[in-house]
């Protein structure tokens, strides 16, 4: 028979287990005793269970049992396994809010599991979407397309039957050494989701003042959230005044909120597209998923076959909110006059090792802020142990009254502050031939100036381009001389081969190899900034908005 070495070594010593009896009671009453005394235990436990229960599932009858797991080693050593949860700042739980997630099956791995360690328990009502039935950890994975009508989507849904099939031989979708091969072609199934999601997002809460859409590359600064609601439900009733917000993009004259930077729709939009009385009505959901899954195959993407949808359908256009919605994340975003005040709602386009930097960077800041510990006015203790569901929709007298202005918001400067201040290249250098620049430059780099100003073959031929920006796409050093002598609002420009970026705002931007020789960086392209100008610009944005330390 197989005994492990701590099995054998109990029956050796009755009294071992003795004492092993009398400590597991003892930390019986220990933890009951602790759990009903201290408020901050009650709230630990809440959210642990916000963040393994299946979505849909935190109702607030549910038993909490947090397990401690002793461990005792060969030498008698005890180990003690916790969660760390209590270390973690949340801001008050968003019951009141649909966090809608779409993804695909061959990138879902790497980008939702993160989302759901950091983000998704301050929305204790998140749902998943993809383009395979899966699960994560113990959330459902929903296929998004499994409604989607064959006829009318086309050839495309080849990929997702070719998924269907991998899946059903292997349990997964990577081969033997782990890779996917050509399934990443599945992306071409992402146009045909945003809709059946929002039909399916709003039969499952149909009661919820707020749907938020996002993609598994899409962060949020969460804490942000609560008091935007509160502000936004004031201003229109989400039962009533109808809300689709986003960050506006326009293609072929339809506006629609961009997927990636997140939308908010509200019930009230909800319901002109789908009317309530039809919410379960079969034949009308197939109606308008088939319409829209026509409109879809001959269409770029989902989200502005959505937008069509609410234009058209529910008479309700997207309202362009930028910088709250924004498809950028903290190193590529052009910071600028424009931005550097404003609070931060998404961020996109966001690698999973920098979605953890991003949450840590919100717990710092919720420190710093002293906005930790805030709740609105009107919270109670049933609202805390999740007794009680905050409505927004229905908000309590003291928050509708509630001085928001007081609220602490995490900002874009922040975000500047944190991540990029102390990185920044701070003095200019010689360059390559020993003159002295105005610029700090970095090689392998790309700081996306290209973005705001691109001259480039095809750009200086047009009529009226001046000497110095025809010559600025031949040499590094000709492009650098145009921002430094013949553009006074540049701050930063970026060379490669033939183009020439010049920027009046601030980009990071990011190394774009890692491996390589010098020459073949110098290839990839060169970033130059102006310290002193963008000091100077830095110091003007920063004073609309000073921080208190
Ligand atoms: C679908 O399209 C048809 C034809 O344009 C239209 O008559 C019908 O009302 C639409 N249905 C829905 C639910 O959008
Ligand atoms: C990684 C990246 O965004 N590279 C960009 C660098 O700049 C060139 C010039 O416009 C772009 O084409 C690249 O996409």
């Amino acid at each position: 028979m197989l005994a492990s070495p701590a099995s054998s070594s109990l029956r050796r010593s009755p009294l071992l287990v003795c004492i092993l009896v009398v400590l597991c009671i003892q930390s019986y009453y220990l933890f009951k005793y602790n759990s009903q005394t201290t408020a901050g235990r009650v709230r630990d436990d809440y959210y642990n269970r916000g963040a393994y229960a299946p979505p849909g599932a935190g109702t607030a009858t549910q038993t909490v049992i947090v397990t401690r797991t002793a461990l005792v080693g060969p030498s008698g050593t005890n180990a003690v396994l916790q969660p760390n949860a209590g270390a973690t700042i949340r801001g008050p739980p968003m019951h009141d809010i649909v966090l809608s997630i779409k993804t695909g099956a061959t990138v879902i791995h790497a980008r939702v599991p993160i989302q759901l360690l950091t983000i998704v328990p301050n929305f204790p009502n998140t749902l998943i979407y993809s383009d395979l039935k899966s699960k994560i950890g113990d959330f459902e994975v929903v296929d998004a397309l499994r409604r989607v009508s064959a006829d009318e989507a086309g050839s495309t849904l080849k990929y997702w039957r070719k998924l269907q099939d991998i899946q059903a031989q292997n349990d997964g979708l990577s081969d033997s050494e782990g890779k996917m091969g050509d399934l990443k072609e599945g992306w071409a199934l992402d146009k045909f989701k945003n809709v059946p999601i929002l039909i399916e997002t709003y039969q499952k809460f149909p009661e919820a003042s707020y749907y938020l859409f996002i993609d598994g590359d899409t962060s949020l600064i969460s804490s942000n959230w609560f008091p935007y609601l509160m502000d936004l439900s004031r201003k229109h009733d989400p039962i009533h005044s109808p809300v689709y917000w986003g960050s506006m993009a326009l293609l072929n004259n339809v506006p629609f909120g961009h997927g990636g930077s997140g939308y908010l729709i509200n019930q009230a939009a909800l319901r002109k597209l789908i009317p309530q009385d039809k919410l379960f009505d079969e034949n009308f959901l197939l109606d308008l998923e088939r319409n829209y899954t026509k409109l879809a195959s001959s269409s770029c993407c989902g989200d502005l076959v959505l937008g069509q949808a609410m234009t058209d359908r529910a008479g309700v256009t997207v309202k362009h909110k930028w910088p709250w919605y924004q498809g950028e994340t903290w190193w590529s975003i052009p910071y600028h006059e424009s931005n550097f005040c404003s609070a931060i709602g998404t961020l996109h386009h966001v690698l999973a090792e920098d979605m953890q930097q991003i949450w840590d960077f919100e717990q710092y800041m919720l420190k710093k802020n002293g906005m930790d510990k805030w709740r609105p006015d009107g919270w109670t203790e049933e609202h805390e142990g999740g007794f009680k569901e905050w409505k927004f929709s229905n908000m309590p007298r003291e928050a509708r009254t509630q001085d928001l202005k007081k609220y602490k918001n995490i900002l874009f400067r922040d975000m500047f502050d944190y991540f990029i201040a102390k990185k920044l290249p701070q003095e200019a250098e010689k360059d390559d031939d020993g003159t002295m620049m105005l610029s700090a430059k970095r090689v392998g780099w790309d700081n996306r100036s290209w973005k705001e100003t691109e001259w480039n073959k095809d750009k200086v031929k047009k009529e009226g381009t001046l000497d110095w920006q025809k010559d600025s796409i031949l040499s590094e050093k000709n492009c650098r001389i145009a921002c430094e002598v013949h553009d006074n609002s540049c701050i930063q420009w970026y060379y490669r081969d033939g183009i020439c970026g010049l920027s009046p705002k601030f980009n990071y931007g990011r190394r774009l190899r890692n491996d390589g020789t010098y020459m073949e960086w110098k290839k990839l392209g060169v970033s130059g900034w102006i310290p002193d100008r963008v000091e100077q610009k830095i110091t003007q944005w920063r004073a609309k908005c000073p921080s208190s330390t």
